[in-house]
């Protein structure tokens, strides 16, 4: 990466880091209510895949979908608002944490359903292949998503058409409290490619440079009419699975092992040693993000609560039959 664009993965991932710790201080103070799944401690494979997309590209999320949201170019303003139930939220405050899009920056949506959105990716990328729009789309999913049948019909469809889809596995070591040693005999994600017939490829997801690499020569190999690759982005969440979880399935000494490896550490240590950034300049990178924080809590808050009028708008289901 450039010393530029290394600064901005760096400021996107600290951006993505602030927003959910005062995601979880609002919920503390009752300000946001529900759940929440955060991607603290993932932030790398979220900023680097999507630095190797062009901005037109499409991206498709899943229910951890904060920072690959952001990363697409969200306005951190309206995905609080969408958190704060609010009508200037990205889905008019009906959505909450897991139900956002924005076709505009190309950001096909983050959903509950796990794997529920890799066929939709897998369909968007038909689209591109017959309209021969020259665009991507990238699909992030968890381990526990590659479990699903959904994952391997659209991974064998995306393989037999050669569609121009980039499928990313955020491999977090766990599906809520199970781990990947229970739940496959293989537990690598990519080694399990072969079985499509297209490449599989391994990456440090705690470290940007790493996934991007990995997601551009995948990029690339889509644009150019190869078909997909199937990205493994290894890493942990420092987190919870979802707000109610306290995490007592794992061990004090592997948390500890992964925390030395968090990705803004790494990612700050290269700024400092490739004398991009002195850490004065660090800090004011922070200040400014700290600032946006503010800036998106303040926009939140003050937006106006959804019309009750509106309650039935964007329901498909008819009533009049019930
Ligand atoms: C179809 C379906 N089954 C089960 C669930 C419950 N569920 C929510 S998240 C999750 C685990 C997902 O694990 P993984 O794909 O590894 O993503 P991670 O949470 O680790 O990011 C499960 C089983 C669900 N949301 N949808
Ligand atoms: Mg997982």
């Amino acid at each position: 990466m450039t010393p530029i664009q290394l600064r901005e993965c760096y400021r996107m991932m600290l951006l993505i880091r602030r927003f959910e710790e005062a995601v979880e201080e609002l919920f503390a103070q009752g300000l946001i209510v529900g759940t929440a799944h955060f991607c603290i401690g993932q932030e790398a494979s979220a900023v680097g895949a999507i630095a190797a997309l062009q901005p037109d590209d499409m991206v498709t999320s899943n229910h951890r979908g904060h920072g690959h949201f952001l990363a697409k170019g969200a306005d951190p303003r309206r995905l609080m608002a969408e958190l704060f139930g609010r009508s200037t939220g990205y889905a008019g405050g009906r959505g909450g944490s897991q139900h956002v899009a924005d076709f505009s920056i190309g950001f096909l949506g983050s959903h509950g359903i796990t794997a529920g959105m890799i066929p939709i990716a897998t369909g968007a990328a038909l689209t591109q292949k017959l309209q021969q729009t020259g665009r991507i789309v990238l699909a992030f999913f968890g381990d526990g998503a590659t479990g699903q049948g959904a994952f391997h019909e659209a991974v064998n469809i995306g393989a037999m058409w050669e569609l121009p889809v980039v499928y990313l596995c955020e491999n977090n070591m766990y599906a809520m409290s199970t781990p990947v040693e229970e739940a496959f005999r293989v537990p690598s994600v990519a080694e399990r490619a072969s079985a499509w017939g297209i490449p599989g490829v391994r990456c440090d997801g705690n470290d940007v440079e790493a996934v991007a690499s990995a997601v551009s020569d995948a990029a690339k190999r889509a644009r150019a009419g190869g078909g997909p690759t199937l990205v493994e982005a290894q890493t942990y969440r420092q987190c919870g699975h979802s707000k109610s979880d306290e995490c007592l399935y794992r061990t004090d000494e592997e948390e500890q092992r992964w925390l030395q490896r968090d990705p803004l550490t790494v990612a700050a240590a290269k700024l400092i040693e490739r004398d991009i950034c002195t850490p004065d300049a660090l800090d004011r990178l922070a200040a400014q993000v700290e600032r946006e924080i503010e800036e998106a809590i303040q926009f939140a808050s003050e937006s106006p609560e959804p019309d009750p009028e509106t309650v039935a708008d964007g329901v498909f289901a008819d009533f009049d039959v019930i």
